[in-house]
């Protein structure tokens, strides 16, 4: 999954990225785009592959993309190639600051910069679609697809992302190719200066965050280049010292993968032991061709242990044995901690 860090210059994204990714990328404003490959910690892995001791252990991963927050040519906002970028990404994680920065006037005030991207993003998607029905009016338009970009229109009139659309109102699948903002799930993280890390969400944004259909999550950038510093045993006395129960970046993958609805579904052997990320109500079929396009093609059968039942069993013998394994058709909705060894024939 790629997961786009944007927001206004100075605001911290660098910062965040490199925290997050371990890298260590200068900071300070601008810079090239970067991209960072982060392994999705699961403690099932590490006990599946305790279990199996296979050669190679492989977790789920998430790759981060630093995009360089530049002005736009008044000096506001973010230029037209920075909204190029953020285009490309599946999901945004806007960095909004909360912490004096002397290179930037003014206090940080991240309701306003909130409402401000928001807005922004409004109008850029609101060129696309109007584009669009003109152009309708002058092709044969396809009425199903019409009637959605008019809603679409409609909605970012009202100053609404287009995320609060259901997927049939958007005629999602139709989408692709229409390089939409506000369609795009977004993560919102607030940048704290770090006397004020483990405070919650001030109420006034956790409102706007859950007006505009998104996720939230305090940070403080600066602490967690420390706990990042630090070996395993000392990072979590950091952690409780600052009153905080997890790192950042733990906090983050989980919050992500709650609101773009993300499980995993493992497999596992001798050769590896390996986590896949699916969005939740994928069927058996579909998982197998994350795997392999043959898994998917050739699909027979599924057999499924669920992490829990392994656990209490103890092995693959004993689920069988106790006749706990399930045997699943191309339907069947995989469930998050599955462990699935896909039968197929091509
Ligand atoms: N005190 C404090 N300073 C921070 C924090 N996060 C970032 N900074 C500082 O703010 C400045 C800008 O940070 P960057 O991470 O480069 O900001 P950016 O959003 O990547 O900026 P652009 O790439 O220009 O859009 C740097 O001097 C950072 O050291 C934080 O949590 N606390
Ligand atoms: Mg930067």
């Amino acid at each position: 999954m790629r997961i786009g860090l944007v927001g206004f210059a100075g605001s911290g994204k660098t910062t965040v990225f490199n925290t997050m990714t371990g890298m260590d990328v200068p900071v300070g404003f601008g810079g090239d785009v970067r991209l960072g490959i982060v392994k999705v910690p699961d403690t099932r892995i590490d006990v599946l592959s305790k279990v199996f001791a296979p050669k190679k252990t492989t977790y789920a991963e998430i790759t981060f993309c630093d995009i360089p927050g530049e002005h736009g040519a008044d000096k506001r906002g973010l230029s037209p190639k920075a909204l190029q970028q953020i285009r490309d990404q599946e999901a945004l994680c806007l960095v909004l600051r909360d912490f004096e920065n002397p290179a930037l006037e003014g206090a940080p005030d991240p309701v306003s910069d909130l409402e401000a991207f928001h807005t922004e993003s409004v109008l850029a998607d609101l060129e696309i679609v109007e584009r669009r029905l003109d152009r309708a009016k002058k092709d044969k338009p396809d009425a199903l697809e019409l009637a959605a970009f008019e809603r679409m229109k409609a909605t970012l009139e009202q100053e609404r992302p287009l995320r609060s659309l259901s997927a049939d109102e958007l005629n999602r699948d139709r989408l692709t190719g229409f390089a939409l903002l506000t369609d795009r799930p977004l993560l919102v993280a607030l940048n704290r200066s770090e006397e004020n890390a483990a405070k919650a969400l001030p109420d006034a944004l956790a409102r706007l965050i859950d007006e505009l259909g998104a996720a939230g999550l305090v940070l403080s950038a600066s602490v967690e280049a420390e706990i990042a510093g630090l070996d395993a045993a000392d990072q979590a006395a950091f952690l409780e010292d600052m009153r905080l129960e997890e790192s950042a970046l733990a906090r983050f993958i989980r919050t992500a993968y709650g609101l773009l609805d993300l499980i995993s579904f493992f497999t596992v052997g001798e050769d590896e032991v390996r986590a896949w990320t699916i969005r939740r109500g994928t069927k058996a079929r579909a998982a197998a061709g994350k795997i392999h396009s043959d898994l998917e093609r050739g699909f027979i059968r599924a057999e499924v242990t669920p992490y829990h039942v392994f656990m209490e069993l103890g092995s693959e013998q004993a689920v069988k044995d106790a006749g706990r394994l399930q045997v699943e058709g191309k339907d069947y909705p995989v469930a998050d901690g599955d462990i699935m060894h896909v039968r197929f024939n091509v």
